[in-house]
């Protein structure tokens, strides 16, 4: 039950400032104690360096910032790749959701067989092929499953990615035209909003855990706070209304702990600028507390 934090103060995926200040917003809301208090044992590497003041990309440009976002990525595929080969479990505080993408090629160099959950309100499958807003935090699903540009799906060795049917989206409702191709040409199980309101969550979580650990050797967690509702957690990018509850985030989390599938996970798009009283950052620590075994009794 070993544990290492690893920061990754990261914005460039999202093109807005802000995001960057998550991994210290989450470690201030008592994420060590948390942890500590579950008996695990913490191994917190700081944040990962990333280049400040980068010159604007051009306008139109579909891959903001990516030869930044291509490196830090590397070396964050190799941070996890490393701890995972000391038998410790990687937790990654973002940062963007670009960061996944490290996050996730570091961990399939110790886990061939990968399942992913990825909690969000969107379902990053863009490429710089179908991006509007030309932001990698909105492409980094994709390349994880080995599509987009080179300098992306590349980084952690050649070859190495993702199998769609090990994956699923859980809490999705803003999904762009290109996305809704990719998702159904790859068969890609992505549980939306409705499917919470329609099954609720436990239907929903057992199915999705079931997927997920069919034919794998281990489950990355990859949780974007937009999927919660603005309301519980306001300090994001891109908040989408209707999303899932408090009590129902937190369930999910602890229906997750109760399987015990988790290898890595990574919790991101904090963004204490646009939070109200560190409510977001706050969230992903209850999350987290969740995820790892806390109980009410
Ligand atoms: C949109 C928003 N689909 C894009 N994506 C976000 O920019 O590609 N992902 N916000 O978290
Ligand atoms: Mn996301
Ligand atoms: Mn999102
Ligand atoms: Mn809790």
């Amino acid at each position: 039950k070993n544990i290492t934090i690893i920061g990754v103060p990261l914005h460039y995926g999202a093109d807005r400032k802000g995001v960057d200040l998550g991994p210290d917003a989450i470690r201030g809301a008592n994420l060590h104690e948390r942890l500590q208090a579950l008996g695990y044992s913490l191994e917190d590497l700081g944040d990962l360096n990333v280049r400040r003041s980068l010159q604007p990309p051009a306008p139109g440009e579909k891959l903001k910032y990516l030869g930044e976002i291509a490196r830090v990525n590397q070396d964050l595929c190799e941070t996890v790749s490393a701890e995972m080969g000391k038998g410790r479990f990687p937790l990654v505080l973002g940062g963007d959701h670009s960061i996944a993408i490290g996050t996730i090629k570091g961990v399939l160099q110790r886990v061939k067989r990968l399942g992913v959950i990825w909690f969000d309100a969107h379902s990053d499958v863009n490429t710089h092929l179908t991006t509007g807003s030309g932001n990698i935090h909105g492409m980094s699903l994709a390349a994880a499953l080995g599509y987009g540009h080179p300098d992306l799906i590349s980084i952690g060795g050649a070859g190495l990615k993702l199998q769609p049917e090990n994956v699923v989206i859980i809490g999705a409702r803003s999904i762009d035209p290109g996305e809704r191709e990719f998702l159904k040409a790859k068969g890609i199980k992505v549980f939306t909003m409705h499917d919470i309101d329609r099954y609720g969550m436990k239907q929903v979580m057992e199915d999705a855990m079931d997927i997920v650990s069919n034919g794998t050797d281990g489950v990355h967690l990859s949780l974007d706070l937009d999927g919660m509702d603005p309301w519980d957690a306001p300090g994001v990018g891109t908040p989408v209304s209707g999303g899932m509850s408090y009590r129902e985030s937190h369930f999910a989390m602890e229906l997750l702990f109760e399987r015990n599938l988790l290898v890595s996970a990574e919790f991101v798009e904090v963004n204490p600028m646009l939070d109200r009283h560190n409510k977001t950052a706050v969230a992903a620590v209850e999350l987290i507390g969740s995820a790892f075994g806390e109980r009410i009794l």
